[in-house]
């Protein structure tokens, strides 16, 4: 049977040390868990989180006993409830720690109730691509102090055969480039999310990479591309995009970008623009958009009305997609049919602040994203990474 009997909520630890929400769901023969990530470079349009104390104190009062007896198959009627309860556009009622952990737990609650593996519940018979893993070796921005200037530079392995592959080519790109820092006479400190924070520019970054990943396909005779998410928004003042020692128009930025897309071949960039410039998105995407995946993160913060957006002005030809975003898993499942619907890729996506969790592995392959963005290495991103390469064994 998949009707509720019990949700349990507490305060558990994140990658960051921080206070985060865990939510556990009985059903009379299943069970769920799940907890709320984090960002760090949040975007302005994201559904907003409650401090976590407030926020489960107000939930066990107000929100939970509302639940209790819902059919955790609807899907959507349970995350219909918690948007009724909530009352605003952007979960700052209840928070959205709060539904995304009750969500996502509600889903695993249907999906162990019926002996199924989550991806394969919620992507049925139509399951049967696995995403590519996309992690960040080098990082930076709102990630680690003094570090690299853009956000994060990521490599994902497009020549691996199959994910456990492609898992360790991307481990052995992260070893190569500390083997590089090191002969480089750089610190090797790690960020957030387990790229090297070496404080080295942008361009150093980019040669050290490409000397990896060159090691790595000779090693292992896998190609691995690289990519990047600029985090942009964090750049822009109202006006230009501030670097170091340089200041960027609109204009310069799109042509700076445009340039490093085809000097290193990048396969993927994030966020290369301020998050609610669509105009000057589109301009890069005319540009780039033939030999490049263009993803909106903070653009998006996947919701749909804003992808729409996105859609009629042709902005980006991808979309990342991370639940804790929007807040529950319908709206998710939304924002990634509308941009299937239109052609545009997607690519699901932790957060800078993680658990274990490893929902997101299973959505992934669900939603047929065409990557996974988990980091490389670290207890809350290998978590990840290894439940890939179960769920593979079991496609
Ligand atoms: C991003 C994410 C994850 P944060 O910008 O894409 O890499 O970072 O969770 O800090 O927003
Ligand atoms: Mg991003």
């Amino acid at each position: 049977m998949t009707i509720i009997e019990v949700i349990e909520l507490r305060k558990i630890l994140d990658s960051r040390g921080n206070a985060t929400v865990e939510a556990d769901i009985y059903t009379s023969d299943g069970f769920g868990r799940s907890a709320a990530p984090s960002g760090a470079s949040t975007g302005m349009f994201e559904a907003k989180v409650l401090p976590v104390d407030e926020a489960i104190n107000n939930a066990l009062e107000n929100v939970i006993p509302a639940l209790i007896g819902m059919d955790s198959a609807d899907q959507e009627g349970f995350d219909e409830q918690l948007r009724d309860i909530d009352g605003t556009a952007n979960f700052s009622g209840i928070g959205a720690n709060i539904s995304v952990a009750l969500s996502l737990a509600n889903a695993k609650a249907a999906a162990s109730s019926m002996d199924m593996p989550l991806f394969r519940y919620l992507g049925g018979a139509f399951a049967k691509e696995m995403p590519l893993p996309l992690g960040n070796v080098i990082g930076g921005g709102a990630h680690a102090a003094n570090a690299t200037e853009i956000q994060e530079f990521l490599v994902v392995p497009g020549g691996a055969s199959d994910t456990e592959e492609a898992v360790f080519a991307n481990a052995a790109v992260h070893r190569h480039v500390r083997e590089l820092l090191k002969k480089h006479g750089k610190s090797c400190g790690k960020g957030d999310e387990g790229a090297w924070a070496p404080q080295i520019d942008d361009a150093l970054a980019f040669e050290l990479i490409a000397e990896a990943t060159g090691l790595v396909a000779d090693e292992m005779n896998v190609e691995v591309d690289m990519g990047l998410d600029v985090a942009a928004s964090q750049m822009w003042d109202g006006t230009n995009y501030k670097y170091r020692s340089k200041v960027r128009s609109t204009e310069d930025q799109i042509a700076y970008i445009a340039e490093l897309v085809d000097k290193y071949n990048l396969v993927y960039v994030e966020d290369p623009l301020f998050e609610d410039d669509f105009d000057a998105f589109a301009e890069l995407n005319n540009q780039i958009g033939d030999r490049c995946l263009v993803c909106g993160d903070d653009l998006f913060v996947t919701q749909v009305e804003r992808i729409q957006q996105g859609i009629e002005k042709d902005a980006a030809n991808c979309v990342l997609i991370k639940p804790n975003q929007v807040g529950t898993l319908t709206d998710t499942f939304e924002a990634v049919r509308l941009a299937h619907t239109h052609g545009m890729d997607t690519v699901m996506s932790h957060r800078s602040g993680e658990t274990t969790d490893t929902t997101i592995a299973h959505l992934a392959t669900a939603f047929s994203c065409v990557f996974l963005k988990c980091g490389v290495v670290g207890g809350e991103r290998i978590a990840k990474l290894n439940e890939l390469i179960r769920i593979e064994e079991q496609l």
